[in-house]
């Protein structure tokens, strides 16, 4: 098998892309990075020393790509399926990876901030960088209210890479932050994107690692809010 993808099913940016491989059914060699694993920990720091992932490794072309929106887009390239990621139309490709820019940047990073606060040791919280954090995920969370009134995807009635970066943000947002009563759109956008099959797959194999989130670990247990 040509491709290996390095990720954890709990990993946000790793939901992304897992999204991207179950539309299209892509054949791939999973390996999981679990923090017990010292030796394939050390194989991943060899492929991307940055040590984020996911990360894909295809020997076919002997290529390492890291970043999430990059692996997605050489998916589409290399790969593609039924579900293609990236609109042919020049116009609509930028529009879409703007759209997948403002979910990863004014979404995903602000609730990664607001998670991984929690983790830090006692007394090196940042109390003012999260009070940032909740206020940017509140105007975008409203931006995008309006802007899928009437939409069914990100980019309309095609199925993009936005929506694959659409749906882990929202999810995790949405356990930080709840906004299905305030929020209407976003949060019906959020049980179109839970309901879609390569989603509602990476979300049940995700459910075992529920209880190692901390929100989620506090406020009830091993299972995650089910609504948004
Ligand atoms: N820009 C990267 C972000 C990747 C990222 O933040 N990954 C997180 C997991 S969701 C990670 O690697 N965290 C572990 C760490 O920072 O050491 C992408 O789009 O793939």
């Amino acid at each position: 098998m040509s491709l290996t993808l390095y990720f954890h099913p709990l990993s946000s940016f790793s939901h992304k892309v897992l999204i991207a491989l179950y539309e299209n059914a892509t054949p791939f060699e999973p390996r999981i990075l679990h923090p017990d694993d010292a030796a394939l920990g050390a194989r991943f720091k060899a492929l991307w020393p940055i040590g984020k992932f996911p990360v894909l490794r295809d020997e076919a072309r002997q290529r390492n790509i890291p970043e999430s929106s990059i692996i997605i887009e050489y998916l589409d390239q290399h790969y593609p399926g039924a579900t293609r990621f990236v609109p042919e139309d020049a116009e609509h490709a930028r529009q879409m990876r703007g759209s997948d820019r403002f979910f990863d940047l004014y979404i995903h990073a602000p609730m990664q901030k607001i998670v991984a606060d929690t983790l830090r040791p006692a007394g090196k919280n940042d109390a003012h960088g999260v009070e940032e954090a909740r206020t940017m995920l509140a105007t975008a969370l409203g931006m995008l209210d309006r802007e899928m009134a009437g939409k069914t995807w990100a980019m309309g009635d095609a199925f993009t890479m936005a929506d694959c970066a659409a749906a882990p943000a929202l999810f995790y947002a949405s356990q930080v932050m709840p906004f299905a009563a305030t929020h209407a759109n976003a949060a019906a956008y959020l049980q179109r994107l839970r309901h879609r099959p390569s989603f509602a797959r990476v979300l049940a194999e995700a459910r075992p690692y529920f209880n190692l989130f901390p929100q989620a670990a506090a406020a009830e247990g091993a299972e995650l809010k089910r609504s948004a």
